[in-house]
């Protein structure tokens, strides 16, 4: 069942994102050429399950100097080559509100997934994935309890194109003073929507998808992902609980399983769409822990992967992008078709 009019398949369009409040171009008849899938890409890499030269694995020195111990299931420590830091005097200039600029006090942090520099969240036990799931929510507590901190953003850039440094299974933990843009966005776009309808809009949002069904993904008891309407990147990915949380700490022990195993199969489809191991960066989006009311927060992770056509097409926010606005050939809708087969 679809709500969709037949030309919104085919011609070019608009869609809306309600939670980023922006509009994006959608171009499905650009992609009139057929499915190249598996042609161009490059053969899987074959990685050693540890790797002397690797700053992540156990017992390794890393590029600083200190050496990670013989951890054996996940390991977190903080980023020696940090972003943002947590001890520097508060400065703030504010010259005729064109010069503007203040000290911004934060913490990063490394999390390595699994001590097997050959591991991937695809490829990794549902038992280690649920680790993983646990220690996002501890770093989260324990961060977000902090006076100084105001939002904890955990992400993953998986794959060289998409930034990573290393092919060591690893995440990120960015926590700081100030909510970041996009979260601030996506905050006020929340409470809007449930200032005015009481709801939630991620709750509202999925019960339309689980109707609509034509871009699910994959789902189970707890969790569902899906290919959002408003998508941007190829296969781009919403992870949404079903129920209204704010944060994976806030998740019973049923529920984080259930996060495990669709981060594991969404992750592995990923894979089997180009049959290599698919580029990504992959966001989970919490509750801010600035101490206000954030109860129309919904708990989410967006992935976005570049690659479009097969490993060697991808998708570059340049040109209309970058001086207007984003835009996209493979409707939400068609992307969501092929990754659900890759899931099978
Ligand atoms: P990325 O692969 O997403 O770049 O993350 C790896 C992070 O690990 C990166 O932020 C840090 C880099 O600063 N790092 C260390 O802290 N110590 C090292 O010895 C190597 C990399
Ligand atoms: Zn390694």
């Amino acid at each position: 069942m679809s709500i969709l009019p037949g030309p919104l398949r085919t011609a070019p369009h608009r869609r809306f994102d309600p939670l980023q409040g922006r509009w994006l171009v959608v171009s499905p008849q650009r992609l009139e050429r057929p499915w190249q899938g598996q042609e161009e890409e490059a053969a899987p890499e074959e990685l050693p399950a540890h790797d002397p030269a690797c700053y992540l694995c156990p017992g390794n020195e890393r590029a600083a100097g200190r050496r990670n111990p013989a951890y054996d299931g996940t390991f977190v420590f903080d980023n020696d080559f940090a972003a943002l830091l947590p001890d520097i005097e508060p400065v703030s200039v504010q010259h005729r509100g064109l010069l503007v600029a203040r000290s911004e006090r934060g913490v990063c942090r490394v999390l390595c997934f699994s001590p097997r520099h050959d591991l991937r969240l695809a490829r990794m036990d549902p038992a280690s994935l649920r680790r993983v799931v646990d220690v996002w929510a501890e770093q989260y507590e324990e961060l977000g309890a902090r006076d100084d901190i105001a939002h904890v953003q955990v992400f993953e850039n998986r794959g060289a194109m998409m930034g990573a440094s290393n092919a060591h299974p690893h995440g990120q933990l960015w926590a700081q003073e100030h909510i970041p843009d996009e979260v601030v966005r996506e905050d006020e776009r929340q409470q809007g929507y449930q200032g005015r309808g009481g709801t939630c809009l991620l709750c509202d949002y999925l019960a339309v998808e689980l109707v609509e069904e034509e871009r699910l993904v994959v789902s189970n008891d707890a969790f569902v992902a899906l290919v959002p309407f408003w998508a941007v990147w190829p296969f781009e990915t919403l992870v949404l609980p079903r129920c209204h949380v704010g944060s994976i700490s806030r998740l019973d022990g049923r529920q984080r399983d259930g996060l495990a195993d669709i981060l594991r199969r969404l992750t592995r489809g990923y894979d089997a769409l180009f049959g290599v191991p698919f580029p990504y960066s992959m966001g989970v989006h919490q509750s801010p822990t600035d101490g206000r009311d954030h109860r129309a927060w919904h708990l989410h992770a967006h992935f976005y992967p570049p690659l479009l056509r097969s490993a060697s097409v991808r998708k570059f926010m340049v040109g209309y992008e970058l001086l207007g606005q984003p835009q996209r050939d493979v409707t939400a809708e068609a992307a969501a078709e092929r990754l659900r087969a890759s899931t099978l």
